[in-house]
């Protein structure tokens, strides 16, 4: 059995899987691709969207986080992600599902918005895992790279802005309901607790995630500023990804 990972290691989505894999003990290889280069890979492997992640087992491919999380907990049920219970199971997906689709993308636009303002902190991030000459060839294209990842991911200010406001008002109600209990679903953790600690991690940069995170001093301001005040509500979600990564 051969399962391989195509992955940016500085996606959200992909820390998601590389979770998943990691929970239920599976073996598997991580095929580092560098934006931009990625299209044709992704292409050739899903012959639809270009995409990370996409996994491949044995030759049978599935593209997307949720979806490959289906897979693997339908192909080994060991150490389950999805609730069986049919009410829990609906709650978990439908957490994931929201998070993936207003948290991920929230993360993404504010992130990238004030670090693409640093090429030298962020061209590293971007080309991580993959061979060093890519940081050369991303350094020279650098300004060809900003413009078509702030175009095709619709970052500027004002998007950056309401980025941060969905990043607060989640935080907001994930850290409520965490200090209540330690689960978003039911009494054990499941793909809502891995999707909402995954989607966040940059946030708190944790160790485990392949990038080389920039040192305090070489975090844009306004980031600085903002993890300082949401401190408390970060710390929240990185004790869930400590507990259970
Ligand atoms: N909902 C998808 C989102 C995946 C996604 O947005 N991937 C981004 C990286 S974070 C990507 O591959 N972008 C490049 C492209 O679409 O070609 C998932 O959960 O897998």
């Amino acid at each position: 059995m051969a399962i391989k990972l195509y992955q940016f290691a500085i996606s959200h989505y992909c820390e998601k899987v590389r979770w998943a894999l990691d929970y239920k003990g599976l073996n598997h290889e991580t095929i580092n691709l560098l934006p931009g280069q990625h299209v044709k890979t992704i292409r050739t492997l899903t012959g639809g969207a270009s995409s990370v992640p996409v996994l491949d087992h044995d030759g049978h491919r599935v593209q997307g986080s949720k979806e490959i999380i289906d897979y693997l907990d339908e192909t080994f049920p060991e150490n389950p992600l999805t609730p069986a219970d049919p009410e829990n199971r609906e709650a978990a997906l439908a957490w994931e599902q929201r998070l993936d689709d207003e948290l991920g993308p929230a993360v993404r636009c504010y992130s990238y918005h004030h670090f693409l303002q640093r090429p030298k902190v962020v061209v590293p991030m971007l080309a991580a895992g993959t061979p060093f000459y890519n940081r050369i060839l991303l350094k020279l294209a650098f300004s060809r790279v900003d413009e078509i990842m702030r175009n095709w991911m619709k970052i500027n200010e004002k998007t950056s802005e309401r980025s941060r406001e969905t990043m607060e008002a989640y935080l907001t109600e994930l850290a409520d309901i965490y200090r209540k209990k330690p689960y978003l679903v039911g009494d054990r953790f499941s793909r809502a607790d891995l999707a909402a600690a995954a989607l966040l991690a940059p946030m708190f940069q944790p160790e485990q995630y392949p990038v080389p995170w920039p040192k305090a001093a070489r975090i844009p301001r306004d980031i600085k500023v903002w993890l300082d005040e949401w401190q408390p509500q970060i710390q929240t979600l990185e004790q869930v990804y400590t507990a259970n990564r």
